[in-house]
């Protein structure tokens, strides 16, 4: 089934995806890592033999091609990252680790060109992060439209798709859907290597193999142009396009990020104007409502107390 437009028949090759950087979006982060695992839609069709009980995660394709880097980033990372990622900017140009540069985008390009096309990029919350944010270090570099050719596709959206299509919601308020949520909630355990490009694409390929005729389906009715998605931030024009210095003024266009696909019928949908990483709400968020409740509370009851006061008599 392949309902899109602009996608030239079925997607030939998923090549999964998973930035590791310096910090959430608000800080306009700057890439430290990446991983690319190229797999054949083959592989999804006629799955590997289980190698375990059903319980466990499937062994990935035999036939796959990956592509991992790290990079230095040209500014600090956030304390945050650095724990969860264990990369810091001062490691990784202790080992010589080079820029995200024109040298890097024709490596990718060449890694992308080695597999059949239609490509499609996927990756975890990869709407609200990875894929702005490669489309930022391309815009830096000049290249914003480098990656045109390419399709990509949220899998936070598949995974959510597929779970509700195997039966009903589960009660409750709120179900986890970040990537290892859903690794544990499939496979019993937590997936291996959090938090490091690898070790997340590697996740992802897991929880995209546990129904890959389903997924499948869903990223030929879902893939939409990279071309489409916007900037996490951008270069003000003052300073136009530059080679990736750190001492460019950058300016967040959050604004732009209310883009809406030009065609995914029945799931178009404003993109959320703050994007963040991870898609589970801050404990900040979490106490929002409570707070605002208890402000609403506060001036009922001061209202009825200053009506009861001001009532003859009193
Ligand atoms: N990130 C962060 N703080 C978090 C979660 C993520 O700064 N609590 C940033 C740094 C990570 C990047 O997001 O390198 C990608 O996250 P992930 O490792 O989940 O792919
Ligand atoms: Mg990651």
């Amino acid at each position: 089934m392949c309902s899109q437009a602009l996608l030239p028949g079925p997607v030939q090759t998923l090549i999964f995806l998973d930035l590791e950087a310096t910090g959430l979006p608000f800080s306009q982060p700057k890439i430290t890592e990446l991983c690319l695992l190229a797999v054949h839609r083959c592989a999804l069709e006629s799955p590997p033999a289980p190698r375990g009980p059903a319980s466990m995660a499937p062994p990935p394709p035999r036939v796959v091609d990956k592509l991992s880097l790290c990079v230095a980033p040209g500014k600090a990372c956030s304390p945050a990252a650095s724990e969860i990622t264990g990369l810091s900017t001062v490691a990784l140009a202790a080992h010589g680790r080079q820029r995200f540069d024109t040298n890097l985008v024709d490596l990718l390009l060449a890694f992308l060109r080695r597999q059949p096309q239609p490509w499609c990029l996927v990756a975890h919350n990869g709407d609200r992060y990875d894929f702005p944010l490669l489309q930022a270090e391309l815009a830096l570099l000049g290249l914003a439209s480098a990656l045109d050719g390419a399709f990509c596709v949220d899998s936070i959206a598949a995974l959510k798709a597929l779970e509700q299509a195997c039966g009903p919601p589960q009660q409750g308020p709120w179900k986890s859907y970040s990537l290892g949520s859903i690794y544990t909630r499939l496979y019993g355990q937590a997936p291996p290597d959090s938090h490091t490009a690898e070790g997340d694409v590697l996740a992802l390929l897991s929880v995209c193999q546990w129904r890959p005729r389903a997924l499948l389906q869903w990223v030929d009715a879902h893939a939409r142009p990279f071309g489409t998605i916007k900037p996490m931030y951008g270069v003000t024009a003052s300073t136009g396009t530059n080679s990736g210095s750190s001492a460019a003024t950058t300016t967040a266009l959050l604004a732009r990020a209310t883009h809406t696909s030009p065609h995914l019928g029945g799931s178009r949908r404003p993109k959320a104007p703050t994007p963040v990483k991870d898609p589970e709400p801050s404990p900040a968020e979490g106490l929002l409502a409570p707070l605002g409740l208890l402000a609403l509370v506060t001036v009922a009851v001061a209202t009825l107390y200053g009506l009861f006061l001001a009532a003859p008599g009193q």
